[in-house]
């Protein structure tokens, strides 16, 4: 049914209407770790009316270095546990990349200061908390949609959508999807409370961590957590996708993006805290769901030693960390710590969500 859906697809006037390319989605390279690189996972981008206003530009930049919107964080106490990450010396990036063009190399010495991160990717109930608490609108509400996968959709909400990202077909700009809609107006989050919130904007992010006094993690932060004390692996958990055949983290098996045969027992989100945690007692840092940091993107990192490196300045796109439940090695070779990808900062996507951290303990 869904090479059939395909193949209407082919026949479909391709819009390029919104190219938001978040994560992992397949390419049309072959199925190896190199043709990871063309995952179109840089594709899913609104083309938004006046993206080219310099002055808009500037405003996005100035939003990157403090948070857009300001909350009072009442009635957030104890909304997420917390974990302290001791800071430390650690190797950044990687001098074997799976996927060279995503800047995954050189390696380098980045020293990062103690700091306290969220257990948990952010729930949806955790969300829903703030959002009653503030009234807060996401940009995906704002838009009047957002990308959700194909293979996620109903056979009723796909017949009615004409447009798809021509990079990554499997990307569909979903009518009424948003946080509490992940795949359009007929769905809910009543039965995934405890699923990890998505299509969520960076801005989205930020404003949420701001409420809870808390902020989205560097990227550098960010790889240090994930490494979890460990030096110069793949994983969370050591070089061994699966160790003695267990699965530690929801992503996909079977053929992208046409069978997810789901043998790690998901082929969508899963309840946050469903695969064991790593090293500093953190979930799904790779898999599940994409993870916005602070960072702008860029591709080109000295080798010189930095401590608390925050990215370039300015950028047209944020670094996002940890694959997510549409990985695949074939496709998306990016449940990696080393491994990185972006989005423009207005996209939000059915994979694609976050976590806070603190400097100070909340
Ligand atoms: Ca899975
Ligand atoms: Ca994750």
């Amino acid at each position: 049914m869904v090479r059939v859906f395909f193949l209407l697809l082919a026949v479909l006037f391709v819009l390029v209407a919104v190219s938001l390319q978040s994560s992992c989605g397949g390419d049309e390279e072959p199925a190896s770790p190199e043709g990871a690189a063309g995952c179109g996972c840089d594709k899913l981008r609104r083309a938004a009316p006046g993206a080219e206003d310099p002055e808009e530009e500037k405003e996005e930049q100035r939003a990157s270095r403090e948070p857009a919107v300001k909350y009072t964080a009442a009635a957030n106490e104890g909304i997420s546990e917390m974990v302290f990450i001791p800071g430390g010396e650690f190797l950044m990036g990687t001098d074997s990349p799976g996927i060279p063009q995503d800047g995954e190399g050189p390696q380098r010495p980045v020293h990062v200061d103690s700091f306290y991160m969220d257990v948990l990717e952010v729930t949806n109930q955790q969300f829903q908390s703030f959002i009653r608490a503030t009234g807060y609108v996401t940009e995906a509400e704002k838009f009047g949609d957002s990308f959700v996968f194909e293979g996620i959709l109903g056979e009723a909400v796909k017949s009615q959508i004409t447009q798809a990202v021509a990079a990554a077909p499997w990307w569909l700009p979903v009518k009424g999807a948003n946080w509490k809609h992940p795949e359009g107006q007929d769905s809910n989050i009543t039965d995934r409370l405890d699923h990890p919130v998505v299509h969520v904007s960076w801005a989205d992010a930020v404003a949420f961590c701001s409420w809870a006094n808390k902020r989205l993690p560097t990227e550098a932060e960010w790889e240090y957590a994930c490494r979890g004390g460990l030096k110069d692996r793949l994983y969370p958990w050591g070089n061994k996708l699966n160790p003695k055949g267990q699965h530690y983290a929801n992503l996909w098996q079977g053929e992208f993006p046409v069978h997810n045969s789901g043998e790690d027992g998901y082929v969508k989100t899963s309840p946050v805290k469903s695969f064991p945690a790593n090293g500093f007692g953190l979930y799904d840092m790779v898999g599940n769901v994409w993870e916005w940091t602070l960072d702008w993107w860029t591709v080109h990192h000295t080798t010189d030693h930095q401590t608390n490196p925050t990215g370039p300045p300015s950028g047209q796109d944020k670094v996002k960390k940890g694959g997510s439940y549409m990985c695949h090695k074939s496709y998306c070779y990016r449940y990696r710590c080393a491994a990185r990808s972006q989005n423009t900062p207005d996209s939000s996507a059915s994979n694609l969500g976050f976590r806070c951290v603190s400097s100070e303990k909340r």
